[in-house]
C-alpha cells in the first residue's frame, strides 16, 4: 500500500497464494501467485513489466519448526526462483527479509553486530541464514541488485501475526482490548529486538531507494527498532489500561527466543543508507491501542 501511494496504484502488482484484504484486492492490480513456480512467477513478470520484486512470503519460526521442509521448499525455492530472474536479467532489483532469527545461542546476546558467530538452531533460522548467503553469492558472481534486511520482530495494528514466536507482541494488544488479560507464551522477563511496521516499511524503502553503490552489505543489514521484554510490553499497555493483567506460560518458543539476541547493532544501515528508527515502546503502544480500538 506505500508502494501504491508512492508510485501510484497500477505500479504495484500485489500477489499471494490466496485473495488479500479488500484495500489491497480493490486498489490495483492483484494475481493469485506460488512464488515457488518459476514459470508462473516469469508469466506474471512479463505480463505486467515488473522491474523490482519483494519477496516477503515465508514461513516464519514457529510454524516452520512443526513443518520442517514445507518451510525449506517454500523459504528457499521462492528465493531461487527471484534470484534466477535477476540473474537473467528479466527483472533489476530485487528485496528479500532476512531476520534475527539468523542468530543463534552462541551470539553475543546484547548489541549484537553486524558479522558475528551465526549457527541458528531453528528451521526458518537455518533458511535465512543460507538465504543470505546466496543473496551475497548472487551479487557478486551474476551482479543481481538483491538488497536485504534482518528484520526483528514486527508489530502491526493491520495484520495478525503469522507463526512467528514475537507474535506475543501483536496478539497482546487484541486480548487487551477484547479480554483485558492476556496468557503470553514467552517468559516475563525475555527481552527481544523488535519493530513498529511504519519503521519497517520506511526502513525497507529507504534500502530501496538508495545509490546501489552505498550498499556495502549484499548478505543482510542488521536493523534496530526497540528491544523490550513481555513485562516491559505490560507495563507500557497498563499506562493505557490500569486493570490489564498478563500470565506467563512458556511453551516451545521460549528456546527459540533464548537462542536469539536482545539487542541488535545496526550501525551500518545508519551510516550505509542514514537509517534511524522513529517508534520506541510506548509510542507503538499508542498506536496500536489507538487504530484497534
Ligand atoms: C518470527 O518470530 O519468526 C518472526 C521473525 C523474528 O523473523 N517474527
Amino acid at each position: 500500500m506505500t508502494l501504491r501511494q508512492k508510485h501510484g496504484n497500477d505500479q504495484v502488482v500485489a500477489s499471494d497464494i490466496r485473495e488479500g484484504n479488500d484495500s489491497l484486492m480493490e486498489s490495483g492490480p492483484f494475481e493469485i501467485l506460488d512464488a515457488t513456480d518459476y514459470d508462473a512467477l516469469e508469466e506474471v513478470i512479463a505480463y505486467y513489466d515488473i522491474s523490482e520484486v519483494y519477496l516477503m512470503a515465508a514461513m516464519l519460526s514457529a510454524t516452520a519448526e512443526k513443518f520442517p521442509m514445507r518451510a525449506w521448499n517454500l523459504n528457499m525455492n521462492s528465493l531461487f526462483n527471484v534470484l534466477n530472474l535477476g540473474k537473467e536479467k528479466k527483472i533489476d532489483t530485487i528485496f528479500w527479509p532476512s531476520s534475527i532469527a539468523v542468530f543463534g545461542p552462541n551470539t553475543p546476546k546484547e548489541d549484537t553486530p553486524q558479522n558475528t558467530i551465526m549457527e541458528p538452531s531453528t528451521v526458518y533460522g537455518i533458511s535465512k541464514q543460507s538465504g543470505e548467503r546466496w543473496c551475497e553469492y548472487y551479487f557478486n558472481k551474476f551482479d543481481v541488485d538483491v538488497r536485504s534486511i534482518r528484520y526483528p520482530g514486527l508489530i502491526s495494528w493491520k495484520t495478525m501475526p503469522g507463526g512467528g514466536t514475537t507474535d506475543y507482541a501483536v496478539e497482546i494488544y487484541h486480548k487487551a482490548l477484547a479480554q483485558g488479560e492476556y496468557t503470553c507464551f514467552l517468559k516475563e522477563e525475555t527481552a527481544l529486538p523488535m519493530m513498529y511496521m511504519d519503521d519497517a516499511i520506511r526502513a525497507t524503502l529507504q534500502l530501496m531507494e538508495a545509490n546501489e553503490e552505498n550498499i556495502k552489505i549484499r548478505s543482510s543489514y542488521n536493523l534496530a527498532g526497540m528491544s523490550f521484554t513481555p513485562g516491559e510490553m505490560t507495563k507500557s499497555i497498563q499506562n493505557e489500561l490500569p486493570n490489564f493483567k498478563t500470565n506467563y506460560e512458556p511453551d516451545f518458543r521460549q528456546a527459540i527466543a533464548d537462542s536469539w539476541p536482545s539487542s541488535i547493532n545496526d550501525s551500518n544501515a545508519q551510516q550505509d543508507w542514514g537509517w534511524k528508527a522513529a517508534f520506541d515502546l510506548e509510542k507503538t503502544t499508542k498506536e496500536m491501542l489507538g487504530n484497534l480500538k
